[in-house]
Parts: C-alpha cells; structure tokens; sequence
C-alpha cells in the first residue's frame, strides 16, 4: 500500500561520532543501546485500525517514534522503517456496520486522512506501508510453520473451528509485560481478547484465522475461508520485511499486552528467535483527563483542527512539549503554549544573527538520544531564541542552523 508523500529530511553536519541512542525497553524495563552502531537500524511501528483517525494519540505515537528515526538518521544509520495498517479486524467491521458504510470504504478514507494527517505533521512515511488484507498470504504461511511446530489448534467448537495460537508452547510468554497472569487475562478481554471462550486449550491463546461468519468477508486459505486474527498480521509483516531480531518495536503503551506480547511470542515460536531487540511503548493521550475514544466523544482529530486553521507545526510542538512515555491530556492550553512557542521560535530565526548554535545542537541531539527526551530538546531552543531576540548576537550563521536542526531533529518546519 502507498505511504504518504516524504519531505526531503534536512542533513546536519556531525562535529563528533554520534553517541548511541538509548531507550526504555518495556521488556527488560532499562535503558538499552537502540539501533546497531552503522548500517541500516530497523524499525516496527504498529500501524492504525483506520476508524477515528487521526486523534492526538494516534499523532503522538508517530510523532514519537519520528524522532526515533530522525536522530538514527542523525548518526548516520539506514532506517528500514516499516508500518502496518490493520485493514481488516473486528473493531473496523463493527464500526463499519454501526454506521452503515462498506467497511473497505471506511478503510480507505481513513488511511487516506491519515496519510494526509501525517505528511502535515512532517512525519517521515516508511518505507514499507502493509495492509492486513495484502499481506493474508504472509499469515497464511506463518500459521503453517507455527501449526508444523504444533503451537496452533482449531478450537473445539463444531460451528466455527477458529484457529488458535498455544500460548503454552511458548516457556517466555509474559517476558514482555510480566503480568500476573489474573491480570493478563482481565486485559485480553478488555483489548479484543476470549479468554472465556469455550474449547480453547488456555485462556490467553490468542485467535490466528476465524473462519468466515455470515456477513464477514473472507480470504480462501489452507485452513478454511477466513480472515487473519490481529496479532499474527503484525509478526508476518515484521519477520518478512525486517527478519527476526530487529531493533525496536514500537506503539502505544495499550499495545505492551496483549498485542506485542502475542507478536513476540508467535515469532519466538515460529523461528526460534527473538522477535524484536525492544519493545518502545509511548504514552496514552487523553482530553482534559479522559481517554479519548469516540464513544466518550472526546477526539480531538489533527484533520478537525488543520481545517480550523491550526499550523500543524503547532501541533507537532503540542505533541512533543510532552515526554514520549508519559501520559498526559491534550487540552486548549497545550496548543496555544505550543503555538506562542512556534512563533518565538520562528521570530527568532528570522533575525539576521543569533547566539551561536553549536552548543544547543549538541543539546538537542543529546537529548533526543536519551531516550527521545523532547522537552529537554525544546528547552534548549527556547534558552537560544529567548537570548538570540533579547541581545545583540553576531552569529549570522545560527538562524539558519537552528532552523535546519528543528527540521531534521525535531521535524518542525520554522
Ligand atoms: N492497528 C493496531 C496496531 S497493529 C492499533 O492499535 N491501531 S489503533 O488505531 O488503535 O492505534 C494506532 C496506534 O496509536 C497504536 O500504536 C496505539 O497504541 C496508539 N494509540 C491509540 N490510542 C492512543 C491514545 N489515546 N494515546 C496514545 N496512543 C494511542
Ligand atoms: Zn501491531
């Protein structure tokens, strides 16, 4: 499937060997080494289920790991950058039924919005854009070697004899989220999981292929017509454009579990590899303290406020005033300090000189590779254009190396 369009990604100069980008790995819960130290870093973002997009969590997680692929680019790494789109899934059908639409419409026009959303917010696209309807011949055969490896069954059920990823063929399942297993089961049914449904073997098994219900559409396969579960999508498409053990990844923290524990496990057992090195989760965004979903009628939606007017450079810099990690509300307020923030800086680099704009380069790129520290890379181009407006500066070359950095490094356009 087409990304979206990319804007051409500013180079900076590098005045010293990059240091290392580390992260927080939500597996072994520490800061770890991201990306190899040369070559090509290789990156998994789990994608949109196109309905309700593009709400300011959904920005918030592509914005984030935007500046992940910026500073590797930064260090001078390849990014095999890759996203899915979840085009076909329970959530995407209901709604589709629930408003009347043919569900193929509904997922068209919204990852169409969605492309649209980001290439406004200056998000770098991947390099492979995969849809869960393209790719059933990468599930299918990945269910294959996971059934030759006797780690999935058809559950007993004489109607519909779905088919079953075991969860006990795998001793590190739970490595990801170390959850009491109590607790992992009442959140695999709150997020798409059956833990109850009757005649699976373990309740934490996860669906791989449902076989077609009237109604639903349906892929032929060696297993019945039927459709992907969700969490087998992502692992296919991961293993097959990127390989096992590939650097991070990445989604909102909803996804720790079930989503990327079930990735991991199915990879694990499938290759006898890890899947990914880490696993980068970023924070849940809601609206004046609320989580945001459609049936609280609480979206804010980067479309709605782009038609309002609102410079998406001002909603990118909302977005990144906040740790990539932690959770927060998006409210009236985040947006003006965002936009009054966009118009000092821009002020500031159209002066014809400024403070010099080595050190806060340095400042910037530092904070980005300790774990995507966004707010500490704001401060620092705030303390420029605070002192750059406030005194006679003679540095005719800083404007316009602060503005080039702000583009390459934080992807905001002054
Ligand atoms: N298609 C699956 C992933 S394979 C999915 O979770 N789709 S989604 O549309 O529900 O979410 C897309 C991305 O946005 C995921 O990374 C999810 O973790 C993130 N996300 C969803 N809601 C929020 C929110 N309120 N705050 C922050 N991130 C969110
Ligand atoms: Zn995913």
């Amino acid at each position: 499937m087409q990304a979206w369009n990319s804007a051409p990604v500013q180079r900076l100069q590098l005045s010293a060997p990059a240091a290392r980008v580390h992260l927080f790995d939500s597996a072994s819960q520490t800061f770890v080494p991201a990306g190899p130290e040369e070559g090509t870093a290789r990156l998994y973002v789990c994608g949109i289920t196109p309905y309700d997009a593009t709400h300011m969590g959904h920005a918030n997680t592509y914005v984030s790991f935007d500046l992940l692929n910026r500073i590797w680019r930064d260090a001078g790494l390849e990014v095999a950058y890759v996203q899915n789109v979840t085009d076909v899934d329970d959530p995407l059908l209901e709604r589709a039924t629930a408003t009347g639409v043919d569900w193929r419409e509904l997922a068209e026009q919204q990852i169409q919005l969605f492309r649209d959303d980001m290439e406004a917010l200056n998000v770098i696209p991947p390099a492979h854009y995969l849809g869960a309807v393209e790719t059933i011949p990468l599930v299918v055969d990945l269910i294959a070697e996971l059934q030759q490896r006797n780690a999935v069954y058809p559950v007993d059920d004489p109607e519909f004899a779905d088919l079953y990823f075991a969860q006990a063929s795998d001793p590190q399942f739970g490595s990801l989220s170390h959850l009491p297993e109590q607790e992992a089961i009442a959140i695999f049914a709150e997020r798409g999981g059956d833990p109850d449904r009757p005649g699976k073997k373990g309740p934490l098994d996860c669906l791989v292929w449902r076989q077609q219900r009237e109604g639903e559409p349906g892929w032929d396969s060696p297993f019945g017509t039927g459709r992907p579960g969700w969490h087998i999508e992502c692992t296919a498409i991961a293993l097959q454009l990127l390989g096992s053990d590939f650097d991070v990844q990445a989604g909102g923290s909803d996804l720790v579990f079930p989503h990327h524990e079930m990735c991991a496990s199915e990879a694990r057992v499938a290759t006898d590899q890890p899947f990914a090195k880490s696993y980068v989760h970023s924070g849940m965004v809601g609206l004046d303290g609320e989580k945001m979903s459609k049936s609280k009628g609480n979206l804010v939606l980067v479309s709605a406020l782009r038609q309002q007017g609102v410079d998406p450079m001002a909603i990118r810099l909302a977005l990144l005033s906040n740790h990539y990690r932690d959770d927060w509300s998006w409210t009236d307020d985040v947006l003006v300090a965002a936009t009054e923030r966009l118009a000092r800086w821009r002020e500031a680099v159209r002066l014809d000189a400024g403070l010099n704009a080595d050190e806060v380069i340095d400042r910037m790129r530092a904070a980005l590779r300790n774990d995507l520290d966004a707010p500490a890379a704001l401060a620092a181009v705030d303390a420029w254009a605070g002192a750059s407006t406030a005194i006679d500066a003679d540095d005719s070359a800083a404007p316009a190396l602060i503005a080039q950095a702000c583009d390459a490094l934080l992807g905001v356009r002054l």
